[in-house]
């Protein structure tokens, strides 16, 4: 089956629930307002199930109602994982084996932003879903910088750490910060690193787009539900096909007649 519609209460009825919040008083004019929102939307009939005034001149909203769009399976487009899951020992192993140094990893949130439960998530031993952190494993250097770093700060420290990568959350998408802030970062490290230094750059947040990566000048976007396997079987396969990328420029620059150097 390659199209689909949404599930309510029978089978392809194309119910859906929407919330969203209008800056306006609660009373019966509000869930007028809403119903005439939700029908420009599409939901048809659309139905008040839930509202609540949320402060002074703020009501909150949960509709439900039909829609008759259809989803196209076939044309669903998105970030599929390009790289193989490897266990913590597999990780360990691979770079002993084929990086044969440790993995210098620097992480921040930058910005003004301070929600650090993300990145930690991801770095510290501690971990999330039952998987631990990148701290966790033997082969990787881990420098977490916390909250509010600013960009030319996480240069520095990654320039000193001899960053292999650098990991970069950004959870307040308020006035688009979250890409503001990516770009002026991946703009930071091209000028201050040479391409074939510059450490590979991951960012990761709930609300970003991961097929991002070429508008937002990083090499991995990551989102909700990240874990750290994940994010070290990445940084193995990617740091593994540089580091044979730059084996193979080097062998080839060697061997060149020297007519051709
Ligand atoms: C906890 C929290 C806080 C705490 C943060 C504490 C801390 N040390 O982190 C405190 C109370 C400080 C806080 C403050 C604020 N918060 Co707050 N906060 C939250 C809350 C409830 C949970 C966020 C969280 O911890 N999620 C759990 C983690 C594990 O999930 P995650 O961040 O998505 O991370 C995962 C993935 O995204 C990914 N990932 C994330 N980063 C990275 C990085 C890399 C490199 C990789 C690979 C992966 C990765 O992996 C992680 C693990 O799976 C959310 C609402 C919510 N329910 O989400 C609001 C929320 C994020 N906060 C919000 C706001 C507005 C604020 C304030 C501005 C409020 C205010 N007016 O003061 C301030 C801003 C402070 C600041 N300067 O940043 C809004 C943001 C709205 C927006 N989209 O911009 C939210 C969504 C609440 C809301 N609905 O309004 N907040």
């Amino acid at each position: 089956m390659t199209i689909v519609r949404p599930y309510g209460d029978t089978t392809g009825d194309g119910m859906v629930q929407l919330s969203f919040t209008l800056p306006i008083p609660h009373d019966k004019k509000a869930e007028g307002a809403a119903v005439q929102l939700a029908t420009k939307m599409g939901l048809e009939p659309a139905t008040v199930v839930h509202a609540k005034q949320m402060g002074e001149g703020f009501t909150f909203f949960v509709l439900y109602g039909r829609v008759h769009h259809l989803v196209d399976l076939n044309q669903v487009v998105v970030a599929e994982r390009d790289f193989p899951m490897l266990t913590p020992k597999e990780v360990n192993a691979t770079i002993r084996s084929k990086l044969r140094k440790r993995v210098s990893v620097v992480g921040a949130c930058i910005g003004t932003d301070a929600h650090t439960v993300g990145i930690d998530a991801i770095l510290n031993l501690k971990g999330i879903a039952g998987e631990k952190g990148l701290e966790y494993y033997r082969e990787f250097a881990v420098v977490n910088l916390g909250a509010q770093v600013s960009v030319p700060d996480l240069v520095e420290r990654a320039r000193a750490a001899k960053a292999d990568a650098v990991l970069v959350s950004q959870v307040v998408t308020q006035r688009d910060a979250h890409l503001h802030n990516t770009k002026a970062m991946s703009a930071a490290f091209r000028e201050a690193f040479p391409p074939e230094r510059r450490p590979l750059l991951l960012v990761g947040g709930p609300r970003f787009d991961e097929l991002a990566t070429d508008e937002l000048g990083v090499d991995r976007i990551f989102g909700r539900g990240t874990t750290p396997r994940e994010v070290a079987s990445y940084l193995v396969h990617a740091l593994t096909q540089r580091t044979a990328l730059s084996q193979r420029t080097a062998l080839s620059q060697r061997t060149a007649r020297p007519e051709e150097r």
